[in-house]
């Protein structure tokens, strides 16, 4: 339409003799072209479409308009506490007693031995895909601990220590891994979400926890689960938002693991870190190691007495590293190099750790043998109970998302029961 009217005037005699240099021209409805200065590309829209004489006031002198640097009053931090060989800051070490250290390092232990004994399971066809989190449980073992049974926690897939320390069933964790409906299921009484493979699907269920909390007036908070990659799913960004409008008591835990499968963090966002997109939302944020299981400690602490207190959302960013696939369906020699994933097998937090506590005198050689032996049992005792279990009906796969079920999956019930039926399998077989 602009394009149209310039080419009547110049028609109609039509040089655009009038439009200075630095100038631009801009057709309004009715009134023709206008001019105007570069330096006023804004102009109240009334004065023209009211058909006032435009421009109505404009300043015939210069003028300043303020140009300055606008100050962002969140506050985005880094922390870290033990360095890489397990030396403390002494001035920032926490000091937690013997039997919460002693707990997160046996958590920390159990992922990891979970962990292996998962892949072995899937390469046996005794599980299916499984998303190990060697290299990461720092991040969520030192997390979940923060929590109170009357806290939420929701998770994402890579947190197999913070389902044992909330109380779940080992063998529930295997559950879900084995493709078993069961192993969505939460114990009675405990308030966590199950793992959500559908990536960030899970922040706008912790937003939406957090909020009912603040309608409630309750004193609690959630802790939410999510990898570098799903922040750039619209899922994280629209709950961040509402968290920071309502101001909710809610924290964003991200595990930057430096990959989403085969795409590298630098690939995922041009941000500097992920913890400074709090900022668009109002609120804090704060980039910590993710391998430094008192960092994370401290920092998931704060956060979370902020949220109970009514100080609302922060964004956690745990620097950390998948140092093994992405799952067992995945080979990242395809996409990473073996020198990268040596430098960060440095950083491993469960040595780490454990050189801590040892100087601290919490541990001894003769306990750390000890605990590892444990662990490994409970871990045999809950592979022995999820086999014992696997003698399940096909037909459990439908019962468990809809209170009612629709007519279609009665339909697909029905169907697979008379496949069931002619192939002779059903419940015990
Ligand atoms: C909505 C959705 N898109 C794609 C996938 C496939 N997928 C599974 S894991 C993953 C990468 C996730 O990366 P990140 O959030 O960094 O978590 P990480 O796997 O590193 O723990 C993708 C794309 C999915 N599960 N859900
Ligand atoms: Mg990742």
């Amino acid at each position: 339409m602009i394009l149209n009217r310039l080419e009547n005037s110049r028609r109609k005699g039509g040089q655009r003799s009038n439009v200075h240099r630095n100038q631009t021209s801009c057709g309004v409805r009715g009134q023709g072209l206008r001019e105007w200065p570069n330096s006023l590309t804004m102009v109240p829209c009334c004065q023209v479409l009211h058909g006032k004489n435009w421009p109505v006031g404009f300043p015939q002198k210069d003028f300043s308009v303020p140009r300055k640097r606008i100050k962002i009053k969140q506050k985005v931090e880094y922390l870290s506490i033990l360095d890489g060989d397990g030396h403390v800051d002494a001035a920032l070490d926490p000091k937690l007693d013997g039997d919460l250290s002693l707990h997160i390092y046996r958590l920390m232990l159990s992922a990891r031995l979970l962990d292996e004994r998962c892949i072995k399971m899937q390469r046996q066809g005794r599980i299916g895909t499984y998303g190990p989190c060697r290299g990461q449980e720092a991040c969520h073992c030192a997390a979940t601990v923060v929590m109170k049974p009357e806290d939420w926690v929701v998770h994402a897939f890579r947190e197999p220590g913070s389902f044992y320390h909330r109380g779940w069933p080992l063998e529930t964790v295997l559950k879900f891994w084995g493709g078993y409906e069961e192993g969505c299921r939460p114990p009675d009484g405990v308030n966590d979400t199950p793992i959500a493979v559908p990536i960030a699907s899970q922040i706008p269920h912790a937003m939406g926890i957090a909020w009912g909390m603040k309608l409630r007036g309750d004193n609690r908070a959630v802790l939410c689960y999510c990898g570098d990659g799903g922040t750039s799913e619209g899922d994280f960004h629209e709950a961040l938002n509402f968290a920071g409008v309502y101001n909710l008591p809610v924290v964003f835990f991200i595990q930057n693991n430096q990959w989403a499968i085969s795409i590298p963090r630098e690939a995922q966002t041009a941000s500097e870190t992920i913890a400074q997109k709090c900022v668009a939302y109002g609120f804090d944020g704060l980039q910590l190691d993710g391998n430094d299981p008192l960092a994370v400690y401290v920092g998931t602490k704060e956060a979370v007495d902020r949220a109970k207190s009514d100080g609302g959302p922060t964004l956690i960013e745990a620097v950390t590293y998948r140092l093994g696939v992405h799952t067992t369906a995945d080979d990242p020699t395809k996409y990473r190099s073996d020198e990268e994933v040596k430098r960060w097998e440095k950083l491993d937090p469960i040595p780490r750790f454990q050189k801590y506590l040892l100087n601290r005198k919490l541990l001894d050689k003769k306990l750390v043998d000890e605990i590892e032996k444990d662990v490994l049992k409970e871990v045999a005792d809950a592979v022995d109970r999820y086999e014992a279990s696997r003698d399940v009906d096909p037909l459990e796969c439908f019962p468990h998302t809809y209170a009612e079920l629709p007519d279609e999956l009665i339909e697909q019930k029905e169907e697979f029961r008379a496949a069931l039926e002619r192939e002779n399998v059903g419940m015990g077989h």
